[in-house]
């Protein structure tokens, strides 16, 4: 196995039932990232979480993921935040400079915060990569931040 356990049922010292969560989830890329979203939602269902413990918020694109992230992460109540995003290469460096943003802005946002703020953000060269990683022959990578989410929870 190439990292760690990504799905399913993951082993956790916690209540899992007491804990909180938001998911962010960004509009660009729309289909992709419903299904990273329903990926996420599984992940904390199937390992104890409560559907009322779980708040969702939309943002426009990926580079906004950086401050919805901060402000879910700043609210008392939520425990940790999953960034959910799809960023499919162009013909522009705009790529580039959307995944270096909200990788860093991410990361900003779980620092600043000291809370599991997590990158569930696919970084493709095309829409059949991103189709592959959100639910398709590759798994899902929300269902895989969630979980990280979990683990972060347990450290
Ligand atoms: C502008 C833009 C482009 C070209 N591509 C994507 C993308 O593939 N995925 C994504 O989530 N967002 C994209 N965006 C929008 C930016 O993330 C952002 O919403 C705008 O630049 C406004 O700040």
């Amino acid at each position: 196995m190439a990292g760690p356990l990504t799905s399913g049922k993951v082993k956790s010292k916690i209540d899992l039932s007491k804990k909180k969560f938001a998911i962010v989830v960004a509009e660009w890329n729309e289909e992709i990232t419903e299904a990273l979203y329903e990926g996420a939602v599984a992940g904390l269902t199937g390992n104890g979480v409560k559907k009322s413990n779980i708040v969702r918020k939309n943002v426009p694109g990926s580079f906004e993921l950086s401050l919805g992230g901060l402000w879910m992460a700043e609210e008392k109540k939520i425990d940790a935040v999953i960034c959910l995003g799809c960023v499919i290469q162009g013909d522009t460096p705009h790529f580039d400079y959307i995944c270096q943003a909200v990788a860093y802005g991410v990361t900003e946002a779980g620092l600043k915060t000291r809370k599991p703020v997590i990158f569930g953000v696919l970084t493709t060269l095309n829409k059949q990569q991103a189709l592959d990683r959100a639910g398709g022959k590759l798994g899902n990578k929300g269902e895989e931040a969630a979980i990280t989410a979990i683990k972060m929870l347990d450290f």
